[in-house]
């Protein structure tokens, strides 16, 4: 496991500087920030940004994330150039020696909260989500309405995708998404690396728009879909574990144990009744997940990708991107990594004792 942390650039005020200071955190997760969706990521960018990484003391271990236009989860005609443009930063990316790219394919939405400053009993910040509190918002004219999406798009784009999705069953969706990665996978298998698909957060459809990566049918049928160690999962628990029917370490048993997980976010959700969470501190006391259980599962399957600690509250008055404030992130990693040196080593006692 490469205990990994998410930087958003050069313009984050969590800096590479401030990151390198948590121990044992050696992985950085990146993007290039500032080319517009759809356009493709030259390699000398991509360069750039490795060695600023680097210069630092990090590795960069994966991109988070190679946007999908919504022309591709659409399936429009005018669909293969963006495909086309997202294979070239695939070949930026792997050219340069970077293992694994993250990517997602939610229509219009790739994460959805109600509140991004939920007030926690011990006085912290976290997001939360209400799915009765959805269902009030009226996007007819914009997404003002919506918690962190305020200013993503103008009424009209907003108006049009939402009708363009209307025609757009979960099964036509599953068949871009093939198409998508049937033009993809082969250059990521031949650039050397691994496509991992972070699921839907949260993992049921929202404002009527189809989503597909939800449970563990769908990460069965993902994988098959294309049948590469180039096709994988970017398994984040936090948004399949807002559904409590989804059992957290068996997925990571049953996808780690095929090698089809390729980068793994951990998180803690409390549930607070149907369709209702908020995220919370790491630890498995703090929320509805077991933690230990799934850092375990990954142990026992010997994971060996980029792993780290998803969104953090908001805590010690520390202001800035929700979920991605440095404080809670960094006690997040330092529990991960806690977990990870304590079973390591029973392990490594009980071998030596049997
Ligand atoms: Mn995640």
């Amino acid at each position: 496991m490469k205990l990994s942390f998410r930087w958003y650039g050069a313009n984050d005020p969590v800096s590479l500087d401030k990151i390198r200071q948590i121990p044992v955190v050696k992985g950085i997760v990146s993007a290039i920030y500032d080319l517009p969706p759809g356009e493709p990521w030259p390699f000398d960018k991509v360069q750039a940004l490795k060695k600023e990484v680097e210069e630092k003391g990090f590795s960069l271990v994966a991109i988070e994330s190679i946007p999908v236009a919504e022309e591709i989860k659409l399936g429009s005609p005018s669909r293969d150039r963006y495909i086309d443009a997202f294979c070239e930063s695939v070949r930026s990316v792997g050219e340069n020696g970077i293992p694994v790219v993250c990517y997602n394919f939610m229509p219009v939405f790739d994460w959805m909260r109600t509140n991004l400053s939920f007030r926690l009993e011990d006085g912290s910040y976290a997001l939360s989500y209400d799915h009765d509190e959805l269902a009030k918002i009226d996007l007819s004219s914009g997404a003002q309405g919506l918690p962190g999406w305020s200013a993503a798009y103008s009424a009209g784009e907003l108006r049009y995708l939402l009708d363009a999705y209307r025609e757009i069953s979960e099964e036509d969706l599953w068949v871009n998404l093939k198409y998508f990665l049937e033009r993809v996978v082969p250059v990521a298998e031949e650039v050397g690396v691994k496509m991992a698909i972070h699921p839907d957060d949260p993992p049921w459809p929202i404002f009527g728009l189809p989503r597909v990566i939800k449970d563990e049918a769908a990460l069965e049928r993902l994988v098959k879909l294309v049948d590469s160690p180039s096709n994988g999962i970017a398994l984040c628990s936090g948004s399949l574990g807002a559904d409590p029917k989804n059992d957290i370490p068996a997925m990571v048993r049953r996808f780690g144990g095929l090698g089809r997980i390729h980068f793994a976010h951990v998180r803690n959700v409390k549930i607070l009744g149907e369709r209702r969470f908020c995220e919370t501190a790491h630890p498995s006391c703090a929320g509805s997940l077991d933690i230990y259980g799934i850092i375990k599962a990954y142990h026992d399957v010997s994971f060996n990708g980029p792993l780290r600690p998803d969104h953090g509250r908001m805590i010690w008055g520390e202001e800035g991107k929700p979920g991605y404030g440095l404080c809670d992130r960094a006690l997040g990693a330092m529990y991960i990594a806690g977990l990870w040196e304590a079973i390591s080593k029973s392990h490594t006692s009980k071998c030596k004792s049997t």
